[in-house]
């Protein structure tokens, strides 16, 4: 069981999802503690609820795109259900539906968090707050901390985390999910 599950609902299996690989890439130490489950739009929506309470994690991660965006509500709505019987995930969105969208949209009221914009660093620093202060909470004692209370009510208005853009980007300094391949041609 990891702490922190990154998903997200593709168009196509054949179009998997960077997004969630350079979030995960970038966790620096919490990284082992990650896993990608990704879903397809066209597949049943009980074959993308089951896993994810199945894998119960204490952070999950979703990524939001145009094409992803109703489907996923549609999700949140179903696992909302279910996490009344069982303990409910930080729910962190993000992604470039997110970044666009007011703040009075629908999907955020199933969100804890929401970060606009890039990712990779404010992601893996809001993971590491929030395990840490879980931890915190269970090392005085609280058998069962209770998350709604630390990220908001569901009715009150979530947190959003938006990072101030950089003026020119630089790659460096950010972990890469692939590796880079030389490929030598023999002619
Ligand atoms: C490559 C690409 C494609 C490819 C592959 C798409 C794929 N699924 O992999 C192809 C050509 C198939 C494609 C198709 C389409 N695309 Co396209 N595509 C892109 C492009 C150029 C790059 C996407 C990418 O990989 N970016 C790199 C990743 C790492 O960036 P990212 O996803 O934004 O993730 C970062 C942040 O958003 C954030 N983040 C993302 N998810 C999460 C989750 C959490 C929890 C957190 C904290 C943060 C976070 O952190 C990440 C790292 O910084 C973008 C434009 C762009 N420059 O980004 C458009 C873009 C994603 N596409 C877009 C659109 C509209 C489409 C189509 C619907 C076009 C159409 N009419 O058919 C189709 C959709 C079909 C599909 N997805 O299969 C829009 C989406 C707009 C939106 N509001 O969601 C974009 C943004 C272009 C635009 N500006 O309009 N696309």
């Amino acid at each position: 069981m990891k702490d922190i599950v990154l998903t997200t609902i593709n168009a196509k299996w054949t179009h998997p999802s960077l997004a969630l690989r350079l979030l995960k890439a970038n966790l620096g130490s919490l990284e082992p503690q990650c896993e990608i489950i990704e879903f397809a739009l066209r597949q049943p929506l009980c074959e993308k609820t089951e896993p994810l309470l199945a894998m119960r994690p204490r952070i999950l991660g979703i990524s939001i795109s145009i094409w992803n965006h109703l489907a996923t509500i549609e999700l949140l709505e179903a696992l909302e259900k279910e996490w009344v019987h069982s303990e409910k995930p930080i729910v962190i969105l993000g992604g470039p539906e997110i970044s666009f969208l007011p703040d009075d949209a629908k999907i955020f009221e199933y969100a804890d968090y929401i970060i606009r914009g890039e990712g990779e660093t404010v992601f893996s620093a809001l993971c590491e707050s929030i395990l840490q202060n879980e931890n915190k909470m269970i090392g005085c004692g609280r058998a069962k901390p209770c998350r709604r209370h630390m990220a908001g009510s569901p009715m009150q208005p979530r947190q959003s985390v938006r990072p101030t853009p950089p003026a020119i980007r630089s790659r460096q300094g950010f972990a890469r999910p692939h590796q880079r391949i030389n490929f030598q041609y023999d002619r």
